[in-house]
């Protein structure tokens, strides 16, 4: 049956914090075996074990905010998105934030603050972050506007609320836009899905601070289109072992190092692979399979979920996941109401 788009709302909200929740559990492992993941997984359908409910981490903290902002503003408003995140970090910090990314979260919180840009320029001697910190939390900029252009600004000014290198926030448009592309179906043609976000990225990368950004890191040109050149090489091929693809593309906290990957982890799980269960449907497989990397699980995890969850809808997601992780339920509502914001403010287009 045809996945409608309320489903696909609700399946990319709820699925980045079921990945962001089981991944956890492994984020910073260097070598995961797939019988531990699946070990943890399976754990999760078991109603007896003791171990209660699995908690999120900043990645769902911030998503929250994101969403709520965007509802409550019923668009993007960087003042509110701002003190949102700074409200919630105050609340709780002890969610695992990047360490670096506490300190904008702090100067964030002062009333006396007139530009919200501004911490975040003053991270790592004043280029500003690299990290993923702005893409974990994306997703709902495809949910709350149809248009691709304005998913690229809007993601991109949110995610520079903390993240103000392009390396940083040129990774969280490509996650809205993966997200975007995946809501309209265009997974069904992975081919063209990555040609797709291949030319995007080539349109935002085209920009002197990216190009500048990446020659001062001594980084490849383009260095985002580089990582989706290699995430199609490695599409193509049917024996690809996890070793190529954490040297190949990374499975680290820099968004260029996960952002790609998390994209690589839906492709390839979109048939059945070798050593996962056969009862595994595609976003069991998704999820499954980012834990395996190692790394930075619960990050590349929650990017790959909510472009799975885009695709497959929220049928996809076993119950008992979904009992098992904190947030979930709240995740689900956050995505009915972005999906009638969706609808009512911009059906004229
Ligand atoms: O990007 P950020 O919000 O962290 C997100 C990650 C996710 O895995 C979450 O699950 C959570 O665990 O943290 O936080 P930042 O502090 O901005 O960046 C994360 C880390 O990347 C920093 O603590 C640095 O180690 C590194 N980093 C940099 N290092 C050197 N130079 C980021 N930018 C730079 C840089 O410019
Ligand atoms: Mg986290
Ligand atoms: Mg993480």
């Amino acid at each position: 049956a045809p996945v409608s788009l309320l489903s696909r709302f609700r399946g990319a909200l709820v699925a980045a914090v079921l990945g962001d929740c089981v991944g956890g559990e492994f984020e910073g492992a260097e070598d995961v075996p797939l019988d531990r993941v699946l070990q943890h997984l399976s754990g999760l359908e078991d109603e007896t074990r003791g171990d209660g409910i699995l908690q999120y981490s900043d990645d769902t903290a911030m998503m929250r905010c994101v969403a709520h902002s965007l509802l409550t503003r019923m668009g993007f408003d960087e003042q509110d998105m701002a003190r949102s995140f700074a409200k919630e970090y105050s609340l709780a910090p002890g969610r695992g934030y990047g360490s670096g990314v506490i300190q904008v979260l702090r100067k964030l919180a002062s009333p006396h603050l007139s530009d919200v840009f501004q911490p975040a320029r003053a991270q790592f001697g004043g280029r500003g972050s690299f990290g993923n910190g702005g893409a974990m939390r994306a997703a709902p900029f495809a949910l709350a506007f149809r248009n691709a252009a304005d998913v690229r600004k809007y993601a991109r000014f949110g995610a520079m609320l903390t993240h103000s290198c392009s390396l940083g926030y040129n990774g969280a448009v490509l996650q809205a836009i993966a997200v975007h592309l995946s809501l309209q179906g265009d997974l069904a043609l992975p081919q063209k899905f990555i040609n797709k976000l291949i030319s995007e990225m080539e349109e935002v990368e085209n920009d002197e601070t990216a190009r500048n950004d990446a020659k001062v890191l001594n980084l490849a040109e383009f260095p985002y289109c580089a990582r989706l050149h290699i995430v199609k090489e490695l599409m193509e091929r049917n024996n690809v072992s996890i070793e190529e693809v954490i040297s190949e593309l990374g499975n680290g906290i820099a968004a260029l190092e996960s952002v790609p990957t998390a994209i690589f982890c839906v492709l390839h799980c979109l048939e059945p692979r070798e050593g996962l269960p056969e009862r595994y449907g595609g976003l069991e497989r998704t999820i499954a399979y980012s834990l395996a990397l190692g790394g930075d699980t619960d990050t590349i995890a929650c990017m790959a979920g909510a472009i799975a969850g885009a695709h497959y809808g929220i049928s996809a997601i076993p119950q008992s996941w979904l009992e098992s992780c904190e947030g979930s339920e709240e995740a689900e509502h956050l995505a009915e109401r972005l999906f009638k914001l969706y609808d009512i403010t911009q059906s004229d287009e």
